[in-house]
């Protein structure tokens, strides 16, 4: 019988040697916690960068938790949000302000960016629905979302927060984010492949890049402006 073999070193699981390489090569812990009270919500984030997709997700807003389950999963991020916000009104502010929220988190646990591999570009199908994701993790806040939607809801969710949360995500986390859905016909399926193609996105951009782990991956020497 083989036996498991941790560690990022040769005959290293393949599945665990992405995550512990990264924690290994930078030698620092990636974590990001952010609690964030106003008039309007109050939000617990934490965020591990070299997690194993792990969530633990309650906003109150069922389809808002099954975007961020799927956002963890699949940018194998561990993630936990506890939100309450006043729903009584809309969805409105709880979603942006987990976007917030959760956008500080990941931009703690960057630190100073040191070994990221930066960019990262992915094509996510999701049944008949096409997204493009294509990011930046510069420090310098940028969104361009071109993902359009047939119906103004999914359940009791508006679609057009969509756009709310990439929005608060990209100017919290410090990250260009471009986002076009190419096309698509279903709404379910256009935000699901908005959000499982940023977390695939971040999966790649977040990987420290082990032939440039111990650098910042910018021709200035810093990222942020
Ligand atoms: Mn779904």
């Amino acid at each position: 019988m083989q036996t498991a073999r941790f560690g990022c070193g040769r005959g290293a699981n393949p599945l665990l040697k992405g995550a512990l390489c990264s924690r290994r090569v930078i030698g620092l812990m990636r974590k990001g916690k952010v609690k964030r009270t106003t008039k309007e919500t109050d939000i617990e984030v934490a965020v591990d960068l070299d997690g194993s997709g792990k969530s633990d997700v309650a906003t109150g807003i069922g389809f808002l938790d099954h975007m961020l389950d799927l956002l963890a999963r699949h940018s194998r991020m561990d993630v936990t949000v506890k939100a309450r916000g006043d729903l009584h009104i809309d969805h409105h502010h709880t979603t942006e302000d987990v976007g917030i929220a959760l956008g500080q988190a990941v931009k703690q646990a960057l630190g100073d960016m040191r070994g990221i591999t930066r960019y990262a570009d992915v094509h996510m199908p999701m049944d008949e629905a096409l997204t493009r994701v294509a990011i930046d993790v510069s420090g310098r806040p940028f969104l361009v979302f071109k993902s359009t939607f047939v119906r103004d809801k999914i359940g009791t969710f508006d679609t057009e927060l969509v756009n709310e949360w990439f929005q608060a995500f990209a100017m919290n986390s410090g990250v260009t984010l471009h986002v076009e859905t190419l096309y698509g016909s279903n709404d379910h399926h256009i935000a699901e492949s908005c959000f499982k193609g940023l977390a695939r996105a971040l999966r790649a951009a977040l990987a420290v890049d082990p032939r440039a782990a111990s650098e910042i991956p910018s021709t200035k020497g810093s990222l942020g402006g």
